[in-house]
């Protein structure tokens, strides 16, 4: 953002107070901001007597060394005794950990006792290949229950793991197993996705005869359809079936150090290798387990928690596996598509089991807006009490429609900021304590110094845009980046000085209350002002014919950028209908003024996203741009490139 800061242009007026019912009950209420402001790093020292430690620690923070953390660090604790075992040994071994529900339809309902002698299992059979405290895991899997079996085994004994996304191809894997070294892969024969069995166990195979994977010893392979007819390498793959089922169920858990890794996830970014975001174990659980507790207000007795996202992707990690998990949760775990076998499935899911608190991403939500209203309507949802977006900005329409058309018009939505480096939430509404505003991740949480600042580092002043930092360390957040501390120290602290730079767009409104506007890489710059992509796309996405909307500035000769939308149409609108792409541009022009008009509109079928579905702006940009596409590997499909680009016309 070299001319001008991000332009100020969307108003949004709606506001929403916590429910009455709630707000009485709440977790946590308006008092936990003034304690952590008075002391905030007392008050993540309370936060940290969520768990039960081995070693009670007398440190909080050693800032020694920046940007290199250290939280905790003489306290000793075991994660998966954090998760499992401790809530059987207060009583609670009946209690339902894991409602799965796969795919085709099979079910398998795991208490935190299964849980705990599962997780044991799996713990011996590691030990049996060899692996101990410090190597080294890659987890290869479907959403089934052994992924989160598999991560808790590692967890305990010290074991670092490096979930790979089940979908990704096997060069993706190679690359992240030697990056790691790791010794062992944890993989399946194959999982479902709509309605079909397609196989895993192949892409394994594969990326172990690439370079750098000669390291992994053996291969523990999940039967999951039992319809493949794989390749096996003796001395090398071994059933799970075989090795897990026959170890004892018990296994002690051994304390670690505060600091001991517990995994290693890879971010894409638009360039270069993929980064391995390195976390460790006593400030990832407390944060993780206290941002669940505060922001979902959950009531483990009672609630039903659904993390809708894949393990693969941090928010599993973070908000399938330990946070609920160290909370003593009972949440459901589903392995299949929002539309398979048909587009009710979700809310199907909720009505079954009663969901209380539903956590999704915004690319969902659109999805649902686009199937149409009835489709929810047709479903018992009056469980839910709490809905939770993440992974990219919500457009205001898209959050009001989930609150009216999912949560009865009564329910908090609560917009969470964060990131894979950050390990847990940083920016949002509390559900019992703040006025909610339809698109906006609003205040840092208690204990997290975020905020925006220009292009010298100078916080701006309410009511106008500029770059997202976190001004003081946070227990969870990443140690470093995996082998490569120099890259750590230029991608996240050399920007600014002694503060992390996110590489999010944001403003600060008229009440101080933060929004995110995209990341940085994705701002566009139209006659010399710099306008957010995200800003452009909600107020496509405000214009009832429209679900979902990606904007990028494609280079003009006359503007420097000029504005080019790509967009869904709601069902039944049609997308050749004479006048539409015109009344779309006037209708961004009304909304944000006609700087921001959209130079073309391109009605398309899908948009290119990630695993974890954030639009991929970069390749519209190519097309956009008519250039060779970049790197589409961790696209979930790689043939919607060619749909859009059949579209195109050639550039006006
Ligand atoms: C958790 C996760 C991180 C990036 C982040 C930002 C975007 C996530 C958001 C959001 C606006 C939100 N992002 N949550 N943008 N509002 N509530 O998504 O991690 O996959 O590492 O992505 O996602 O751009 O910088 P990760």
């Amino acid at each position: 953002m070299s001319n001008e800061s991000l332009a100020n242009l969307l108003k949004e007026e709606r506001r929403f107070a916590p429910p009455a019912g709630l707000a009485a009950r709440a977790n946590v209420t308006a008092e936990a901001y003034e304690q952590a402001a008075a002391d905030r790093l007392g008050f993540w020292a309370a936060q940290a007597r969520r768990l039960s430690w081995e070693t009670e620690p007398t440190e909080t923070l050693d800032w020694s060394n920046p940007p290199f953390a250290k939280w905790f660090a003489d306290g000793k604790l075991n994660v998966a005794y954090n998760c499992v075992d401790r809530h059987v040994e207060n009583g609670l071994g009946d209690r339902v950990a894991l409602h799965f529900e796969g795919e085709p339809g099979d079910t398998r309902s795991i208490t935190y006792a299964e849980l705990q002698s599962e997780v044991s299992k799996a713990a011996n059979a590691l030990i049996e290949l060899g692996v101990r405290a410090g190597d080294r895991v890659a987890i290869y899997l479907p959403m089934i229950p052994e992924a989160v079996i598999s991560m808790l085994a590692c967890a305990r004994i010290g074991a670092p793991h490096s979930l790979v996304f089940g979908g990704f191809s096997a060069d993706a894997l190679a690359t992240r197993v030697h990056d790691a070294d790791a010794r062992v892969v944890i993989t399946a024969d194959g999982g479902y996705r709509r309605g079909k069995a397609s196989a895993l166990k192949p892409a394994v195979d594969e990326a172990l005869t690439r370079p750098g994977t000669e390291n992994v010893r053996s291969v523990l392979v999940v039967r999951r359809t039992g319809q493949e007819d794989i390749a096996w390498t003796e001395g090398r793959d071994v059933w799970w079936h075989d090795l897990v089922e026959r170890q004892s169920d018990r296994h002690t858990p051994e304390a670690f150090d505060a600091e001991h890794p517990l995994f290693i996830l890879y971010t894409s970014g638009t360039t270069g290798k993929p980064k391995g975001i390195l976390h460790t174990t006593g400030g990832y659980l407390t944060q993780t387990s206290y941002t669940h507790h505060a922001v979902f207000d959950l009531k483990p007795e009672t609630d039903v928690f659904w993390c809708t996202a894949d393990v693969g992707w941090v928010t599993g990690h973070s908000y399938i596996v330990y946070g609920p998990l160290s909370n003593a949760a009972t949440q459901v775990l589903y392995e299949g598509t929002p539309d398979s076998p048909h587009q009710g499935r979700w809310w199907e899911i909720v009505q079954k089991y009663g969901v209380t608190i539903l956590y999704t991403a915004p690319t969902a939500i659109r999805a649902a807006m686009k199937w149409g209203d009835d489709i929810p309507a047709k479903f018992d949802l009056s469980s839910l009490r709490i809905l939770g977006s993440v992974g990219e900005p919500i457009n205001p329409e898209a959050w009001i429609w989930y609150r009216k058309h999912i949560g009865a018009d009564a329910t908090p939505v609560v917009d969470t900021w964060w990131q894979t480096e950050t390990g847990a939430m940083m920016i949002s509404p509390l559900p019992g304590v703040t006025e909610t505003k339809p698109g906006s991740a609003q205040v840092p949480l208690p204990g997290i110094a975020a905020t925006v600042v220009d292009d010298h580092g100078e916080e701006v002043p309410d009511g106008s845009g500029g770059y997202l930092v976190l001004t003081e360390p946070w227990p969870s957040m990443l140690r470093t980046i995996w082998g490569d501390d120099q890259r750590y120290i230029d991608t996240y602290w050399s920007r600014f000085e002694n503060t992390y730079f996110a590489g999010d767009g944001a403003k600060k409104d008229e009440d101080g209350d933060i929004w995110l506007l995209g990341r940085v890489d994705d701002v566009m710059l139209v006659s010399g002002h710099n306008i957010s992509t995200t800003e452009v796309e909600s107020a496509l996405v405000s214009h009832p014919k429209v679900a979902e909307a990606a904007v990028v500035g494609a280079t003009d000769p006359q503007t420097t950028q000029a504005i080019c939308a790509f967009v869904i149409l709601r069902s039944g609108v049609d997308a050749d209908a004479e006048g539409l792409t015109e009344e779309l541009r006037a209708h961004v022009a009304k909304q944000l003024g006609p700087i921001a008009k959209p130079k073309r509109v391109l009605p398309v079928a899908e948009l290119p996203k990630t695993r974890s579905g954030k639009i991929m702006r970069r390749l519209l940009r190519d097309v956009a741009e008519n250039r060779a596409l970049g790197d589409v590997t961790t696209l979930t499909d790689s043939s919607v490139m060619d749909l859009i680009q059949a579209k195109l016309p050639a550039a006006p």
